[in-house]
């Protein structure tokens, strides 16, 4: 079947199972809680879920590190469990995305207990085995989760390679057999009925084959590698073979997820005449506020250069390629938090940072939580985070003798179990996710913040949402307009106009607490310009050349 495109008037909801819905009361969500909340997800308007992995996993990484990739992990629930959930999803008209982690495996998958077993094994050269070097590691790449990339081995008296956790053993895709196995257990999921596939780090697939050392100018125990294994040598290959092999078999979204990707590379990437895929996840506006040596290095946020960034990625993929569209994910922190103002303002900046990004060219990833204006969470005690990174780099920065409050206030800014405390439905306790303990503490303020609260209150950032959704369906400029950008050096107003055929939006949207000045553009024709969303109540014949924003205000002017 020929793939109509329909993703790009999809909206798509990111469903973390492990924190979505608890329905056994282990503490854990798992799939009948998944179920049992689908009536939620077609009321807010959702077309599409991805559903991070609920493939078996020791849970190292929560289901990034697959010990088999065609059963399900035993906290979420059965594969009848899994079938139930497709099938109501199907009935209600929403699609589903699994998560296709196939750089790594956990190291408790058959394939790598085989492949440690011995160099003659048949499995050995699906993983990168390497000898080490005067006693050292094979080359001096950190892994993602802190330490070496490289874990020893005494069994065979070599190191394997992990980008990520010493549990999840990165895949060697040079290795034909292994690619074809991986399009087998594809095609697996595929033919369940699923409608397509988030590739994690998939771009990381294809390395430099001789593993060279990085740069290391300053002389660090380990640096990061990524020159060696991002948008890598047959990295187009393998996901043109992938499409043609599988892919191209289905009327499916296909996402891959692409720490260090260019929008030049996106739109090989994502142009459909390349049969690879349909869109992407880039990360440079993810790292406006990350200063040199990574995210832990909080800097101060810059609008200006987020709009240059998220501009270049509008004009340089229009009519090439496809861009998603996202704030929030099970890694990043809250969005509100992070951008706007998660305090006095909480739902006004959330429902402007939701205005902001919905009014562009892609495809909306709304992450859960964020349609209710969830924020970033502070736990006292290190004790009460979960996440790998996070419990590594804590272990690290404190041998490197860090001040405990620094590395607590860089957890709190840019730790991803912000996005890992419980879903919060209502104001019972444990915010009505569990009623056992859960697997992570929930963010106190689910009093007020909570799915009922919002559905009851038509000002709630989640009927805002709503109306978002719904007018990416009824107005093609929204996903076939083009984009300009104004202001482009303004520190506080963000304004950018979609225009197609002889229409036009103008958005403008006020990034700050303080009421900013903003001169409406002399060819917007002020005798028919109507609002077609807004944050804050205007009187539209009020309008004159001169708009005095409110803080946090989002407004989109519709106009001929
Ligand atoms: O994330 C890839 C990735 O690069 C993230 O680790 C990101 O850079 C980092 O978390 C920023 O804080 C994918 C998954 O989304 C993530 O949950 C997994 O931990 C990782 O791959 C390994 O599977
Ligand atoms: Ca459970």
């Amino acid at each position: 079947k020929l793939n109509q495109q329909w993703w790009k008037k999809s909206v798509v909801y990111q469903i973390y199972p492990r924190s979505f819905m608890d329905s056994n009361g282990d503490g854990i969500g798992d799939i009948q809680g998944i179920i049992s909340k689908l009536d939620y997800l077609k009321e807010l308007g959702v077309d599409v879920v991805w559903l991070s992995p609920v493939y078996r996993s020791p849970n190292d990484d929560n289901g990034y590190d697959i010990s088999d990739y065609q059963a399900i992990m035993d906290e979420f629930g059965t594969m009848e469990d899994w079938e139930e959930m497709l099938a109501e999803m199907h009935k209600r008209g929403i699609k589903l995305v699994m998560d296709l982690v196939v750089n790594h495996t956990s190291d408790e998958h058959h394939w790598f207990i085989e492949s440690k077993k011995s160099k003659e094994n048949r499995y050995r050269d699906y993983y990168i085995w390497r000898k080490g070097k005067q006693g050292m590691e094979p080359n001096n790449w950190e892994s993602a989760f802190s330490g070496s990339a490289w874990q020893y081995d005494e069994g065979t008296d070599e190191y394997f390679l992990h980008l990520f956790s010493k549990k999840q053993p990165d895949l060697n895709w040079e290795n034909e057999t292994l690619r074809e196995e991986i399009y087998k257990m594809m095609t697996f999921w595929l033919d369940k009925g699923i409608d397509g596939f988030r590739m994690d780090v998939v771009n990381f697939i294809s390395k430099v084959p001789d593993l060279p050392d990085a740069p290391n100018p300053e002389g660090k125990t380990y640096v990061s590698g990524g020159d060696y294994y991002m948008n890598g040598p047959r990295i187009h290959e393998y996901l043109h073979e992938m499409n043609r092999e599988v892919l191209s078999k289905y009327d499916i979204l296909t996402v891959g997820e692409m720490p260090g990707v260019t929008p030049a590379e996106a739109s090989l990437y994502t142009n459909s005449d390349r049969e690879e895929l349909n869109m992407v996840f880039q990360f440079e506006h993810m790292d406006v506020d990350s200063g040199s040596g990574g995210k832990w290095n909080v800097i101060p946020f810059d609008l200006v250069k987020l709009k240059a960034i998220l501009t270049k990625w509008q004009q340089e993929l229009f009519n090439k390629g496809w861009n998603s569209l996202y704030w929030n994910n099970h890694d990043q922190p809250r969005i509100v938090s992070r951008v706007g103002d998660d305090g006095e303002y909480r739902v006004k900046s959330a429902k402007m940072l939701g205005t902001l990004l919905h009014m562009m060219q892609g495809t909306p990833y709304i992450y859960q939580g964020e349609e209710l204006g969830m924020t970033n969470v502070k736990f006292e005690s290190i004790v009460e985070y979960r996440d790998i990174e996070t419990l590594n780099m804590y272990k690290e920065k404190v041998e490197e003798g860090w001040n405990i409050n620094e590395i607590m206030n860089s957890i709190y800014v840019k730790g991803r179990d912000n996005a890992r405390t419980p879903m919060q439905w209502n104001n019972e306790k444990n915010a009505g996710f569990t009623n056992g303990t859960p697997w992570i503490n929930v963010n106190p303020n689910y009093n007020e913040v909570n799915a009922d609260q919002a559905i009851q209150d038509p000002n709630s950032v989640f009927h805002y949402y709503k109306k978002l959704i719904s007018l990416r369906k009824e107005k093609n400029i929204i996903t076939e307009g083009s984009f300009h950008l104004l202001l482009e050096n303004d520190p506080f107003v963000y304004a950018y106009t979609r225009s197609y055929e002889n229409e036009r939006l103008l958005v403008v949207c006020n990034v700050s607490g303080e009421k900013q000045k903003f001169d409406l553009p002399k060819e917007m024709d002020l005798s028919h310009p109507s609002i077609m969303i807004s944050n804050d109540a205007r009187n539209i014949d009020e309008i004159g050349h001169l708009l005095w924003l409110t803080p946090w205000e989002a407004v989109v002017f519709q106009y001929f």
